[in-house]
Formats: C-alpha cells, structure tokens, sequence
C-alpha cells in the first residue's frame, strides 16, 4: 500500500515514470543501497537521486511538480487534517492487514479490527471522491 500510494500520486501528476518490482523476500542490492536506513520500498529516484518513505515522496512529488494540482488541500486546516488521516493509516491500516496473514489462531480477531479501521476511513470519505481533496 505504500508503494500504491506513490504511484497514485505520479498518476494523480500525470508523471511518466518507469516501475520497477522488488522481491520483498529477497531483496536487490540497488534497494539496499538507496534506501540503506529503512531497506523498504517505495524509493523514488528522481535523476538519480533517492527519495524514501511514502509520505516524504509525496510530498517531494507535490513540489517537484508545482504546475499540476497539488495532493494535498490548500487550506491549513484541511492539510492538518489530510495529514491526520495519513498518519492514522501509517499506523494502523498496514498493521491490521498484516496481522490477517502473519498471525496464527488469531485471524478472526484481526479481520474484525482491519473491517473496524476500513468502516472508520469509510465513514470519514463519506461520499468524497478523495480526503480532505477540494473536487
Ligand atoms: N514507512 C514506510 C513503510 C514502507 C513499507 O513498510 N514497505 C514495505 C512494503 S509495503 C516493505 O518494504 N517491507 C519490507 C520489509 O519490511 O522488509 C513508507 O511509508 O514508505
């Protein structure tokens, strides 16, 4: 979902860029060497330069590219509040989804927290086409 949220955003730019998949399981060596801290995708590698963790590249990506509509609200108010959102999913939406797949015996119990967070975000989009978006 973090790598989705990079490409939604290059999408979202109209930005041609080329992807490239990583084995998670084993991963390349120009991984390890542009993302030396975290060692997770995505990177971003604008002329050649890395750029990690998600939101840090979305934000890069949102002022490299200043002349299309920007990601995030205009409004301070509405920006704090874009940010808010994101932070609840860094911290709980991947972790939810995890704990489906990578705990034993503990299933239903994960599956009624991850449908718990999606109901919450759901009723915060509402009939929205984006979080706190203006269109
Ligand atoms: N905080 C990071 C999280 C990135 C992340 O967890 N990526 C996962 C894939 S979705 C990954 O690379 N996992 C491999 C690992 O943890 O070793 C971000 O926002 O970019």
């Amino acid at each position: 979902m973090f790598g989705m949220r990079v490409r939604v955003s290059l999408d979202e730019k109209g930005v041609k860029y080329e992807y490239r998949e990583e084995d998670l399981l084993n991963k390349s060596p120009p991984l390890l060497q542009l993302n030396p801290v975290h060692k997770k995708i995505p990177v971003l590698i604008p002329n050649g330069k890395p750029v990690c963790e998600s939101t840090n590249i979305v934000q890069y990506i949102d002022e490299a590219w200043k002349d299309k509509a920007p990601l995030l609200p205009s409004d301070p108010y509405q920006r704090a509040q874009a940010r808010f959102w994101v932070d609840y999913i860094d911290k709980n939406l991947y972790e939810a989804g995890k704990n489906i797949w990578a705990t034993k015996g503990e299933q239903e119990a994960a599956k009624k927290k991850l449908i718990e967070i999606l109901k919450l975000l759901e009723g915060q989009l509402g009939y929205n086409t984006y979080f706190g978006g203006e269109i």
